[in-house]
């Protein structure tokens, strides 16, 4: 609806978050760093075989992970609504589902439900809540790593999306947007999702990469805007770093204030030509905040406040 867009747009500048079981290797595999792909990737980059990645889970115990300190840093910086990798393309889920056991209640020492965590903690903050979802799952029987994209997806693969979608869409209030993550649906299966959604939630927004123009929001590239005017809804994911979107431990971080210079540069240059801007972080395995994020997120929004942003 025109006002589901019109609150979309005017969140302007929002926190995507990357946590999940990749955060706790940390680009690091066998005491190697693994320098091609996204660290979130891992799996695939590594390579690393289905039993031992699973195993992460076993480990998987973030006590570092305060979503009420997420919330309350996205409102310092000026964000007005976070982004939540509910699951990336390794199929874990990081959120209760009875769809599967890989799940963050399920099959970790834990037992926590992060999506409920944070939809909670922006609910007491005043922040939105959104939603990434990625529609490759590795784990799913039959799927596999190798490319990204399967030709299309099996029947048994887009029911199982269905009714985890359902459980986010129903146990966790206001989703504000829905961040699909590619697939290779066919249209059908595409208007399918795109339908589900707005059937349970009529104001959550949908980014295009659901795929065959079934969407609510486009989806630029790191850092772009379009050429000119466009007539819908669009926003520009951006990495704090290049080549990933999650934590790794070594990455080379460089200077604070340069990257309070870049970041603001493109947060203007987005919004200004009418996007929103969606500005990662990418927490460490046992939960806690990278300083340097901390730091460069704290400054933008104090930039911000100097400037009269409200
Ligand atoms: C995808 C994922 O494959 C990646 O791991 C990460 O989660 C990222 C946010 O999303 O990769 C993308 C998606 C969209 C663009 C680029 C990389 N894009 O629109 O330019």
């Amino acid at each position: 609806s025109p006002e589901a867009f019109r609150t979309w747009h005017g969140s302007k500048y929002s926190m995507f978050i990357h946590f999940g079981l990749y955060s706790l290797p940390a680009g690091v595999w066998n005491g190697q760093p693994v320098t091609s792909g996204y660290s979130e990737q891992i799996q695939a980059f590594a390579p690393i075989n289905k039993e031992d990645y699973e195993a992460l889970a076993e480990r998987f115990n973030p006590v570092e992970f305060n979503a009420d300190s997420v919330a309350a840093l996205a409102k310092r910086a000026g964000m007005r609504s976070i982004v939540f990798t509910s699951k990336h393309h390794d199929g874990f889920c990081m959120f209760r589902t009875s769809t599967t056991g890989y799940n963050s209640v399920d099959a970790t020492p834990c037992h926590r439900d992060f999506v409920r965590e944070l939809s909670e903690a922006c609910r007491r903050a005043g922040l939105r809540f959104g939603l990434y979802y990625s529609l490759i799952d590795w784990h799913f029987p039959g799927s596999s790593m190798s490319g990204h994209n399967a030709d299309f997806i099996p029947p048994a693969h887009h029911e199982f999306s269905k009714a985890q979608l359902r459980e986010l869409l129903t146990n966790y209030g206001d989703i504000s947007e829905l961040w699909f993550d590619m697939g290779s649906n066919t249209p059908e299966q595409s208007r399918e999702l795109y339908r589900l959604v707005h059937e349970l939630q009529p104001d959550c927004m949908v980014s295009g990469r659901l795929g065959n123009d079934q969407y609510d929001f486009c989806v630029m590239g790191d850092n772009a805007y379009p050429e000119s005017a466009l007539q819908t809804a669009w926003q520009t994911a951006a990495s704090m770093f290049d080549e990933t979107w999650s934590y790794r431990s070594w990455q080379k971080r460089g200077d604070v204030k340069d990257k309070v210079r870049e970041k603001l540069k493109s947060l203007i240059n987005v919004v200004s030509h009418g996007g929103n801007f969606l500005l990662n972080i990418g927490p460490r395995g046992d939960g806690s905040l990278v300083p340097f994020e901390v730091e460069v997120l704290t400054r933008m929004g104090r930039w911000l406040e100097r400037n009269g942003y409200a």
